[in-house]
């Protein structure tokens, strides 16, 4: 249908007042969502200090026990002292080994009748063997002992006792250097005797010396392999 502009602004101004009409008797449904606006320009304000900070949390639980770490080094004071005790253990097996050996040395030169006297400090040891003063004094030496030789009246009562009846033993001492000056076998001037009644007498070159079964000595030749091997220790 072809209206006529006039018609039409009538139409418009009818239908408005209508409409303000019917609103006020009784309320429409809402329309729906207008579309959303566009964003604003952003904001030109300062950015504020930072703040202090917080106070602590509170402590963590403890964490699980980490890996042993690698061996230290030893101290210098403590392998010191270890030495010092291996030092001390080597020193007691070296004198026990010693007295092992000594023992030993003199159990080889004392196959039978192996009698021993001791007094004070002193040993002595009858080896069993019947020899010659030279050969005597080397039997002595190889236990690294010396020939009998007492020094007092006690030492020279215990050498006595070793002797069987007749039994006669060298003693270590001489006076082959000068005649009538008897000497120890290290040199040193004798300090003890107990000689027999007229003895020393010298008798034939007599430089060696023999104690008899009654604790007496005499002077008599070296060269007697039937003379008792008495060694002290
Ligand atoms: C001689 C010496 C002995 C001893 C005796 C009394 O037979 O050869 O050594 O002195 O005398
Ligand atoms: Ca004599």
């Amino acid at each position: 249908m072809h209206l006529c502009q006039p018609f039409k602004a009538l139409v418009l101004a009818v239908a408005l007042m209508m409409s303000s009409v019917l609103q006020c008797c009784a309320p429409g449904t809402n329309g729906l969502s207008g579309r959303d606006g566009r964003d604003g320009k952003e904001g030109a304000g300062l950015r504020g200090l930072q703040g202090f900070p917080g106070k602590a949390g509170p402590q963590g639980t403890k964490g699980d026990q980490g890996p042993q770490g690698e061996k230290g080094q030893k101290g210098e004071s403590a392998t010191f002292d270890a030495l010092q005790r291996q030092v001390t253990t080597l020193e007691k097996n070296i004198q026990t080994l010693q007295a092992d050996v000594s023992r030993h040395q003199k159990c080889e030169i004392c196959l039978h009748d192996c009698i021993f006297g001791s007094v004070g400090k002193k040993t002595f040891m009858s080896t069993g063997t019947k020899d010659s003063f030279k050969n005597g004094k080397s039997l002595c030496a190889k236990a690294g002992v010396a020939l009998a030789c007492p020094h007092n009246h006690a030492e020279n009562t215990a050498l006595q006792e070793i002797l069987k009846d007749s039994e006669q033993a060298y003693l270590g001492m001489s006076d082959v250097q000068t005649e009538g000056k008897f000497l120890y076998l290290n040199g040193e001037p004798v300090t003890y005797t107990n000689w027999n009644t007229g003895e020393p007498n010298d008798n034939k070159n007599e430089v060696c010396v023999a104690i008899y079964d009654n604790g007496k000595w005499n002077d008599i030749v070296c060269s007697n392999s039937e003379m008792l091997i008495i060694c002290e220790f």
